[in-house]
């Protein structure tokens, strides 16, 4: 059994997908980051980083249980795990691999801080929004180009290189993309969404996902003195 200790954000989506994909018995230990949730003892035994998601599998290697943290290193343990969604064929498996990398390294960081200073920061600085919009514009014009001449990210295949990716995709108006300017994109967008996996994974903890104005516990707890207490 794999618990994976998460919540319905961009980074718990991968892993839900994944799972759903693959077919592997798993259960979702819900952890509300806006209540302060990821700075309990119990998950901090599992990431000193308290970043959603974690995953603790009772059968990894050898047998013994395993506990992960950092969403590309759990899609890749759970893609070799089950044999599938990453190639073995050693060029498509550098190539998916790259393309974790650069969801790990780009889209994830700079679409999340393009999320902080448009929707969450107090001061509405334009120069922070300009900055990490144009990023934003930018990572999106490196998959048009991308998908143009492949079908995945990785190659011919679906691969966790996508399902890296997509979460941070959809609901584009979010960050002020209209995806008719990226066809491509939008081609590999509508033809995930559409996979039976992707639509349960995206559903799980759905009807605990945050709306409306961030409040002040919240912020206090993603942005302010708890979030940087030193632990
Ligand atoms: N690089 C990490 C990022 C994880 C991350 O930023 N998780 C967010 C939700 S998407 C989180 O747990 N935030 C809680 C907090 O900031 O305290 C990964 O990909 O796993």
């Amino acid at each position: 059994m794999i618990e994976v200790w998460s919540w319905p954000t961009p980074n718990g989506h991968k892993v839900h997908i994944a799972l759903e994909e693959l077919g592997l018995t798993w259960r979702v230990v819900p952890v509300n980051i806006g209540q302060g949730e990821q700075f309990s003892a119990e998950f901090l035994a599992i990431t000193p980083n308290h970043r959603i998601p974690a995953i603790v599998d009772s059968d990894g290697p050898g047998g013994q249980p395993i506990a992960l943290f950092e969403s590309g290193a759990i899609l890749i343990y759970l893609a070799e795990k089950a044999g599938k969604l990453i190639p073995s064929d050693p060029r498509l498996r550098y190539a998916c691999l790259q393309w974790v990398m650069f969801q790990m390294g780009g889209v994830g960081p700079m679409f999340g801080q393009y999320n902080h200073f448009a929707a969450y920061a107090p001061e509405k600085l334009p120069y922070a929004i300009e900055r990490y919009s144009n990023e934003v514009k930018r990572l999106h014009r490196v998959l048009e180009k991308r998908l143009a001449a492949s079908e995945y990210l990785a190659g011919p295949e679906y691969s966790i290189a996508d399902i890296a990716t997509f979460p941070w995709i959809r609901n584009p108006d979010r960050r002020g993309i209209d995806l008719t300017a990226y066809p491509a994109v939008k081609r590999w967008h509508d033809a995930i969404a559409a996979r039976p996996a992707v639509e349960r994974g995206v559903a799980t903890l759905a009807d605990r996902q945050r709306r409306g104005t961030i409040t002040d516990v919240e912020r206090e707890n993603l942005f302010g003195t708890r979030q940087f207490a030193t632990r």
